[in-house]
Protein backbone atom coordinates (compact mmCIF):
# COMPACT_ATOMS: atom_id res chain seq x y z
CA UNK A 1 0.00 0.00 0.00
CA UNK A 2 2.65 2.40 -1.02
CA UNK A 3 2.01 5.77 -1.21
CA UNK A 4 2.85 7.66 -4.56
CA UNK A 5 4.04 10.56 -2.57
CA UNK A 6 5.82 8.77 -0.34
CA UNK A 7 9.65 7.89 -0.26
CA UNK A 8 10.55 5.72 2.60
CA UNK A 9 14.47 5.20 3.34
CA UNK A 10 15.79 2.18 2.36
CA UNK A 11 17.02 0.90 5.94
CA UNK A 12 13.94 2.50 7.17
CA UNK A 13 11.68 0.67 4.68
CA UNK A 14 13.67 -2.87 5.95
CA UNK A 15 13.24 -2.18 9.13
CA UNK A 16 9.43 -1.54 8.91
CA UNK A 17 9.33 -5.00 6.96
CA UNK A 18 11.37 -6.97 9.09
CA UNK A 19 9.22 -5.41 12.31
CA UNK A 20 12.29 -4.11 13.78
CA UNK A 21 11.62 -0.96 15.94
CA UNK A 22 11.79 2.29 13.83
CA UNK A 23 11.03 5.94 15.56
CA UNK A 24 9.96 9.03 13.71
CA UNK A 25 11.56 12.52 13.88
CA UNK A 26 10.19 15.72 13.02
CA UNK A 27 12.24 18.80 11.20
CA UNK A 28 10.70 21.76 12.19
CA UNK A 29 12.41 21.36 15.05
CA UNK A 30 15.62 21.43 12.92
CA UNK A 31 14.66 24.32 10.96
CA UNK A 32 12.64 26.71 13.43
CA UNK A 33 12.78 25.23 16.70
CA UNK A 34 16.56 25.94 17.40
CA UNK A 35 19.47 27.81 15.95
CA UNK A 36 22.10 26.78 13.41
CA UNK A 37 24.57 24.66 14.01
CA UNK A 38 23.23 23.42 17.26
CA UNK A 39 20.19 22.03 15.24
CA UNK A 40 21.87 20.02 13.16
CA UNK A 41 24.11 18.87 15.86
CA UNK A 42 21.21 17.85 17.59
CA UNK A 43 19.19 16.26 14.44
CA UNK A 44 22.65 14.30 13.95
CA UNK A 45 23.28 13.12 17.61
CA UNK A 46 19.48 12.20 18.12
CA UNK A 47 19.45 9.95 15.19
CA UNK A 48 22.90 8.52 16.93
CA UNK A 49 21.09 7.48 20.32
CA UNK A 50 18.24 6.14 18.02
CA UNK A 51 20.49 3.41 16.83
CA UNK A 52 22.34 3.16 19.70
CA UNK A 53 19.48 1.98 21.62
CA UNK A 54 18.70 -0.54 18.40
CA UNK A 55 16.08 1.44 16.65
CA UNK A 56 16.45 3.01 13.30
CA UNK A 57 15.27 6.82 12.83
CA UNK A 58 13.46 8.24 10.08
CA UNK A 59 13.40 11.91 10.35
CA UNK A 60 10.65 13.18 8.00
CA UNK A 61 10.55 15.64 5.99
CA UNK A 62 9.08 17.16 2.69
CA UNK A 63 11.74 17.81 -0.27
CA UNK A 64 11.05 18.85 -3.69
CA UNK A 65 7.33 17.85 -2.94
CA UNK A 66 8.17 14.13 -1.93
CA UNK A 67 7.19 12.75 1.46
CA UNK A 68 10.46 11.25 2.80
CA UNK A 69 10.48 9.18 5.76
CA UNK A 70 14.16 9.12 6.52
CA UNK A 71 17.03 11.88 5.63
CA UNK A 72 20.77 11.49 4.67
CA UNK A 73 23.14 13.61 6.58
CA UNK A 74 23.33 15.52 3.83
CA UNK A 75 19.32 16.56 3.65
CA UNK A 76 19.47 17.17 7.58
CA UNK A 77 21.79 19.24 6.94
CA UNK A 78 20.40 21.03 4.21
CA UNK A 79 16.93 21.35 6.52
CA UNK A 80 19.18 23.51 9.27
CA UNK A 81 20.96 25.99 7.45
CA UNK A 82 17.98 26.85 5.50
CA UNK A 83 16.32 27.48 8.82
CA UNK A 84 12.95 29.51 9.13
CA UNK A 85 13.72 30.06 5.01
CA UNK A 86 12.15 26.62 4.62
CA UNK A 87 8.25 26.42 4.82
CA UNK A 88 6.98 25.14 7.79
CA UNK A 89 4.53 22.61 6.91
CA UNK A 90 1.35 21.60 9.11
CA UNK A 91 -1.50 19.80 7.51
CA UNK A 92 -2.99 22.29 6.25
CA UNK A 93 0.44 22.89 3.82
CA UNK A 94 1.28 19.88 2.21
CA UNK A 95 -1.39 19.77 -0.81
CA UNK A 96 0.54 22.84 -1.59
CA UNK A 97 4.10 21.69 -1.17
CA UNK A 98 3.69 18.51 -2.94
CA UNK A 99 1.97 19.93 -6.06
CA UNK A 100 4.44 22.72 -6.14
CA UNK A 101 7.40 20.70 -5.95
CA UNK A 102 8.52 22.44 -2.81
CA UNK A 103 10.55 21.87 0.07
CA UNK A 104 8.85 21.78 3.66
CA UNK A 105 9.99 21.23 7.48
CA UNK A 106 7.19 19.19 9.11
CA UNK A 107 5.42 20.19 12.15
CA UNK A 108 4.60 17.08 14.82
CA UNK A 109 0.93 17.66 12.66
CA UNK A 110 2.45 16.84 9.39
CA UNK A 111 5.08 14.56 11.18
CA UNK A 112 2.47 12.23 12.05
CA UNK A 113 0.83 12.27 9.14
CA UNK A 114 3.75 11.09 7.26
CA UNK A 115 4.60 8.61 9.66
CA UNK A 116 1.17 7.07 9.60
CA UNK A 117 1.70 6.96 6.05
CA UNK A 118 4.75 4.76 6.14
CA UNK A 119 3.54 2.85 8.99
CA UNK A 120 5.69 4.47 11.95
CA UNK A 121 3.61 4.45 15.52
CA UNK A 122 6.23 6.36 17.91
CA UNK A 123 7.47 9.78 17.67
CA UNK A 124 9.74 11.21 19.37
CA UNK A 125 10.51 15.48 19.51
CA UNK A 126 11.07 18.12 22.24
CA UNK A 127 7.57 19.73 22.42
CA UNK A 128 3.81 19.79 20.92
CA UNK A 129 1.53 22.72 19.92
CA UNK A 130 -1.29 23.45 21.94
CA UNK A 131 -4.13 26.19 23.07
CA UNK A 132 -2.58 29.29 23.21
CA UNK A 133 -2.76 31.87 25.75
CA UNK A 134 -5.87 33.85 24.45
CA UNK A 135 -7.24 31.08 22.13
CA UNK A 136 -10.54 32.60 23.50
CA UNK A 137 -9.59 35.61 21.36
CA UNK A 138 -6.90 34.45 18.66
CA UNK A 139 -8.73 31.21 17.72
CA UNK A 140 -5.04 30.04 18.35
CA UNK A 141 -5.02 26.55 18.42
CA UNK A 142 -2.06 24.42 17.12
CA UNK A 143 -3.59 21.44 14.42
CA UNK A 144 -1.31 18.89 16.12
CA UNK A 145 -4.03 18.69 18.78
CA UNK A 146 -6.65 17.60 15.75
CA UNK A 147 -3.70 15.60 14.78
CA UNK A 148 -3.45 13.30 17.70
CA UNK A 149 -7.33 13.28 17.68
CA UNK A 150 -7.20 11.57 14.03
CA UNK A 151 -3.81 9.91 13.34
CA UNK A 152 -2.46 6.59 14.70
CA UNK A 153 0.95 8.22 15.94
CA UNK A 154 1.59 8.49 19.26
CA UNK A 155 4.14 11.07 20.69
CA UNK A 156 6.25 11.58 23.15
CA UNK A 157 7.53 14.86 24.53
CA UNK A 158 8.38 16.90 27.70
CA UNK A 159 5.10 18.20 27.89
CA UNK A 160 4.49 21.93 26.61
CA UNK A 161 5.96 24.88 26.93
CA UNK A 162 3.72 27.44 28.98
CA UNK A 163 3.54 29.58 25.87
CA UNK A 164 0.50 27.86 25.81
CA UNK A 165 -2.41 27.17 27.83
CA UNK A 166 -1.49 24.06 29.20
CA UNK A 167 -4.82 23.86 31.03
CA UNK A 168 -6.75 24.39 28.01
CA UNK A 169 -4.68 22.21 26.27
CA UNK A 170 -5.48 19.11 28.71
CA UNK A 171 -9.22 20.06 28.13
CA UNK A 172 -9.16 20.34 24.26
CA UNK A 173 -7.48 16.75 24.38
CA UNK A 174 -9.58 15.23 26.70
CA UNK A 175 -12.30 16.04 24.87
CA UNK A 176 -11.06 13.98 21.39
CA UNK A 177 -10.15 11.26 23.37
CA UNK A 178 -6.58 11.49 23.47
CA UNK A 179 -4.79 10.33 26.72
CA UNK A 180 -1.97 12.01 28.28
CA UNK A 181 0.73 9.34 30.16
CA UNK A 182 3.34 10.43 32.10
CA UNK A 183 6.35 8.70 32.40
CA UNK A 184 7.14 8.24 36.08
CA UNK A 185 4.94 11.05 36.70
CA UNK A 186 1.91 11.95 38.22
CA UNK A 187 2.39 15.75 37.07
CA UNK A 188 2.34 17.13 33.37
CA UNK A 189 5.91 18.62 33.00
CA UNK A 190 6.16 21.88 30.89
CA UNK A 191 8.98 21.50 28.92
CA UNK A 192 11.76 23.01 30.62
CA UNK A 193 10.74 22.22 33.64
CA UNK A 194 9.55 19.20 35.29
CA UNK A 195 6.40 20.51 37.11
CA UNK A 196 3.91 22.55 35.63
CA UNK A 197 0.89 22.42 38.35
CA UNK A 198 -1.16 19.90 35.93
CA UNK A 199 -2.09 16.45 36.58
CA UNK A 200 -1.59 13.41 33.17
CA UNK A 201 -4.31 11.34 32.73
CA UNK A 202 -2.30 8.28 33.76
CA UNK A 203 1.44 7.64 34.99
CA UNK A 204 3.17 5.26 33.55
CA UNK A 205 5.60 2.93 35.17
CA UNK A 206 7.58 1.46 32.41
CA UNK A 207 7.95 1.51 28.42
CA UNK A 208 6.54 -1.85 28.23
CA UNK A 209 3.38 -0.59 29.92
CA UNK A 210 3.15 2.49 27.46
CA UNK A 211 3.51 -0.27 24.66
CA UNK A 212 0.87 -2.37 26.04
CA UNK A 213 -1.33 0.82 26.16
CA UNK A 214 -0.86 1.92 22.80
CA UNK A 215 -1.48 -1.68 21.76
CA UNK A 216 -4.50 -1.78 23.38
CA UNK A 217 -5.84 1.58 22.10
CA UNK A 218 -5.38 0.75 18.32
CA UNK A 219 -6.67 -2.83 18.40
CA UNK A 220 -9.82 -1.46 20.17
CA UNK A 221 -9.55 1.00 16.63
CA UNK A 222 -9.87 3.85 18.83
CA UNK A 223 -8.15 6.37 16.23
CA UNK A 224 -5.68 9.15 17.03
CA UNK A 225 -2.43 9.27 18.92
CA UNK A 226 -1.39 9.37 22.71
CA UNK A 227 0.78 12.09 24.21
CA UNK A 228 3.57 10.35 26.42
CA UNK A 229 4.92 13.53 28.51
CA UNK A 230 8.55 12.63 29.90
CA UNK A 231 10.12 15.34 32.38
CA UNK A 232 13.24 16.82 31.79
CA UNK A 233 16.18 15.24 33.58
CA UNK A 234 16.33 17.05 36.73
CA UNK A 235 20.09 18.01 36.02
CA UNK A 236 18.85 19.92 32.75
CA UNK A 237 15.34 21.30 34.12
CA UNK A 238 15.73 25.05 34.82
CA UNK A 239 14.84 27.59 37.42
CA UNK A 240 10.93 27.63 36.97
CA UNK A 241 11.46 31.61 37.84
CA UNK A 242 13.76 31.96 35.13
CA UNK A 243 11.91 30.57 32.31
CA UNK A 244 8.66 31.73 33.29
CA UNK A 245 9.74 35.65 33.45
CA UNK A 246 11.61 34.89 29.68
CA UNK A 247 8.39 33.69 28.75
CA UNK A 248 6.27 36.29 30.32
CA UNK A 249 8.80 38.65 28.18
CA UNK A 250 8.74 36.55 24.82
CA UNK A 251 4.60 36.87 24.83
CA UNK A 252 4.41 40.10 25.22
CA UNK A 253 7.41 41.14 23.09
CA UNK A 254 5.22 39.52 20.24
CA UNK A 255 2.27 41.07 20.84
CA UNK A 256 3.89 44.25 20.98
CA UNK A 257 5.11 43.20 17.10
CA UNK A 258 2.10 42.35 16.34
CA UNK A 259 3.09 38.42 15.25
CA UNK A 260 0.03 36.14 15.03
CA UNK A 261 -0.86 32.53 12.98
CA UNK A 262 2.27 30.31 12.00
CA UNK A 263 4.51 32.84 12.50
CA UNK A 264 4.13 32.70 16.44
CA UNK A 265 5.64 29.40 17.50
CA UNK A 266 8.61 29.94 16.25
CA UNK A 267 8.45 33.64 17.20
CA UNK A 268 8.39 32.61 20.98
CA UNK A 269 10.88 29.57 20.48
CA UNK A 270 13.53 32.45 19.25
CA UNK A 271 12.97 34.65 21.40
CA UNK A 272 12.82 32.99 24.49
CA UNK A 273 16.14 31.26 23.27
CA UNK A 274 17.82 35.06 22.87
CA UNK A 275 16.27 36.13 26.25
CA UNK A 276 17.81 33.33 28.35
CA UNK A 277 21.09 33.22 26.46
CA UNK A 278 22.64 29.13 25.94
CA UNK A 279 20.92 28.11 29.25
CA UNK A 280 17.63 27.02 27.53
CA UNK A 281 18.44 25.76 24.36
CA UNK A 282 21.10 23.45 26.15
CA UNK A 283 17.95 22.38 28.25
CA UNK A 284 16.30 22.25 24.85
CA UNK A 285 18.95 19.76 23.50
CA UNK A 286 19.08 17.17 26.42
CA UNK A 287 15.29 17.02 26.86
CA UNK A 288 15.07 15.76 23.36
CA UNK A 289 17.88 13.28 23.71
CA UNK A 290 15.66 12.09 26.73
CA UNK A 291 12.59 11.57 24.81
CA UNK A 292 14.73 9.89 21.63
CA UNK A 293 16.15 7.58 24.56
CA UNK A 294 12.26 6.47 25.67
CA UNK A 295 10.81 6.25 22.61
CA UNK A 296 13.52 3.83 21.57
CA UNK A 297 12.51 1.82 24.41
CA UNK A 298 8.67 2.17 24.07
CA UNK A 299 9.59 1.23 20.47
CA UNK A 300 11.03 -1.54 21.17
CA UNK A 301 8.59 -2.65 23.12
CA UNK A 302 5.90 -2.09 21.03
CA UNK A 303 7.49 -4.74 18.29
CA UNK A 304 8.11 -7.32 20.54
N1 LIG B 1 7.02 23.65 20.51
C1 LIG B 1 8.31 23.52 20.88
N2 LIG B 1 9.25 23.32 19.93
C2 LIG B 1 8.92 23.24 18.58
C3 LIG B 1 7.55 23.36 18.22
C4 LIG B 1 6.64 23.56 19.21
O1 LIG B 1 8.60 23.57 22.06
O2 LIG B 1 9.81 23.07 17.75
C5 LIG B 1 7.16 23.24 16.78
C6 LIG B 1 6.69 21.81 16.47
O3 LIG B 1 7.06 21.51 15.14
C7 LIG B 1 5.19 21.94 16.58
C8 LIG B 1 4.97 23.32 16.02
O4 LIG B 1 4.47 20.95 15.87
O5 LIG B 1 6.05 24.09 16.52
C9 LIG B 1 3.64 23.90 16.40
O6 LIG B 1 3.42 25.07 15.69
P1 LIG B 1 1.97 25.76 15.74
O7 LIG B 1 1.83 26.23 17.15
O8 LIG B 1 2.05 26.86 14.75
O9 LIG B 1 1.00 24.71 15.36
MN1 LIG C 1 -1.24 28.36 15.54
Amino acid sequence: MKNSYLDIKDEVAKALKDGQPVIALESTIISHGMPYPENVETALKVEQIARDAGVIPATIAIIGGRLKAGLSAEEIEYFGKKGTAIHKASRRDLPYLVSGGLDGATTVASTMIIAGMAGIPIFATGGIGGVHRGAENSFDISADLQELAQTNVAVVCAGAKSILDLGLTLEYLETHGIPVLGYKTEELPAFYTQKSGFKVDFAMESPGQIASLLKAKWDMNLKGGAVIANPIPDEYSMDPDEINTVIEQALNDMDKEGIKGKESTPYLLARIAELSGGNSLHSNVELVFNNVRLASRISREYCS
